[in-house]
C-alpha cells in the first residue's frame, strides 16, 4: 500500500523497523493486551520496561520485561510484578496504569508514578522500588481526576517537583506541585495549557515521559488530544521548561512532531494513539529511546537524538502567547 503521509516534515522520531516490539502475545500468562510503558536503564545496561497490561476484566497491572539491547530478547516476569491492591489501597479499585520512573540519586531509589483508577476517578499515586521487585506503595499524592504524572529526579530549591495533569471545569492542562517530603503537596502552578479550536492538543494535554533535563532546559514530550468526528487523535508536541522554575515554558512547538501513522498505531482496541510513558537516553548522552504504547493495544519504539530535538524546538518553538495564570 502507498503511504498517505507527506514526508517533507522533519522526521524527529525514527520508528524501530521490528514494531510493534512487545504484544500480548508475547506475554507468558493470560492478557488482553500490552502497552504505555515505563522505561529506565539499569545499572548494568539492560533496558527495563513496566508494561501496563490490561486484563479481560478491562483492569490493568503492571509488569516488568528486561533486555539487553532494549529491542528484543525480552525476558517478561513470569507473573504480574505490580498488582492493584484495593484492600490496603481502594484507590487502585480498577486498576493500575500507565506508570512514569524516575531514578532519584538523593534516595537511591526509583520513583514510580502511576495512574490509580479509584471509584471517584484516575489519581495520582506513588511507589519507591530499587529493584522493581520490591515496591513500597506511598499511596495517592494527587486527588482524582489527575493523572499523566512524573517526578523530577532532584530538587528544585529545596522540593521535590511533580508534573501532573488534573482535570477541572475549564479543562485539562499541565500543573507542577512541590513537596518538601513526598508527601505533603503544594505551591500547584501551570505550566502548559491546552490550545483552543482546531489545534491538534486542542481536547487535553499531558506530561508523557519523565522531563529530560538538558542544560538548557527541562526538555518535555507530551501528548496532545484533538477530538474529531470518528474520536480522539493522541499525537506528541515538545516543550522546554526553565531548569530552576519548571513553571516556566521557555518553548513550545505549534506542531506535532509524532502522530498516528502506521497500522499497530491506527488501529486497535483504541484507534488513532500513540502514547509513550518512558524512554531510554543511550550511554552516548543523546540518543533517545522513546517506549510508546500503540492505539491501546501493543509497545513500540522510535528513536531520536535529544540535539535534534533541542535544535528543531529552538527552530520552531515559541513562548507560550499569553502567559499562564491562575
Ligand atoms: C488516556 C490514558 C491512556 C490511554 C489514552 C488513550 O486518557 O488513559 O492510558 O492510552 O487515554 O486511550
Amino acid at each position: 500500500m502507498r503511504t498517505t503521509t507527506n514526508r517533507r516534515y522533519e522526521t524527529l522520531f525514527h520508528r524501530h523497523e521490528r514494531n510493534p516490539i512487545l504484544t500480548a502475545a508475547d506475554w507468558p500468562y493470560p492478557v488482553n493486551s500490552v502497552f504505555n510503558a515505563g522505561a529506565t536503564l539499569l545499572p548494568d545496561g539492560t533496558t527495563l520496561l513496566l508494561c501496563r497490561v490490561e486484563d479481560r476484566r478491562g483492569h490493568s497491572h503492571l509488569c516488568a520485561a528486561r533486555s539487553r539491547n532494549g529491542v528484543d530478547g525480552w525476558k517478561i516476569d513470569p507473573e504480574p510484578t505490580l498488582l492493584p491492591d484495593p484492600e490496603r489501597h481502594p484507590e487502585e479499585l480498577w486498576g493500575i496504569e500507565d506508570p512514569r520512573i524516575t531514578y532519584v540519586p538523593e534516595l537511591e531509589k526509583y520513583a514510580v508514578v502511576y495512574t490509580a483508577y479509584s471509584r471517584s476517578g484516575p489519581a495520582v499515586a506513588l511507589a519507591l522500588t530499587q529493584d522493581f521487585r520490591h515496591f513500597e506503595r506511598c499511596g495517592v499524592i494527587m486527588p482524582p481526576e489527575d493523572k499523566d504524572a512524573a517526578l523530577l529526579p532532584r530538587r528544585i530549591r529545596d522540593r521535590w517537583a511533580l508534573i501532573h495533569r488534573p482535570v477541572g471545569p475549564m479543562g485539562a492542562h499541565i500543573w507542577v506541585s512541590y513537596s518538601p517530603d513526598l508527601t505533603h503537596w503544594g505551591e500547584q502552578k501551570l505550566v502548559l495549557e491546552t490550545r483552543r479550536g482546531g489545534w491538534w492538543d486542542s481536547e487535553r494535554i499531558g506530561l508523557s515521559p519523565p522531563p529530560l533535563e538538558t542544560p538548557e532546559g527541562w526538555l518535555i514530550i507530551y501528548h496532545g488530544v484533538r477530538r474529531t468526528v470518528s474520536g480522539a487523535i493522541y499525537r506528541l508536541g515538545l516543550a522546554l521548561l526553565d531548569l530552576e522554575k519548571p513553571e516556566k515554558c521557555l518553548l513550545r512547538s505549534d506542531d506535532w512532531v509524532f502522530g498516528p501513522e502506521e497500522p499497530y498505531e491506527r488501529f486497535g482496541d483504541v484507534n488513532n494513539v500513540v502514547f509513550p510513558c518512558g524512554y531510554v537516553l543511550e550511554p552516548d548522552g543523546d540518543t533517545l529511546r522513546l517506549y510508546y504504547g500503540a492505539a491501546d493495544t501493543c509497545i513500540a519504539l522510535a528513536t531520536g537524538s535529544v540535539r535534534a530535538l533541542l535544535g528543531w524546538l529552538k527552530r520552531h518553538g515559541r513562548e507560550p502567547v499569553i502567559p499562564p495564570a491562575l
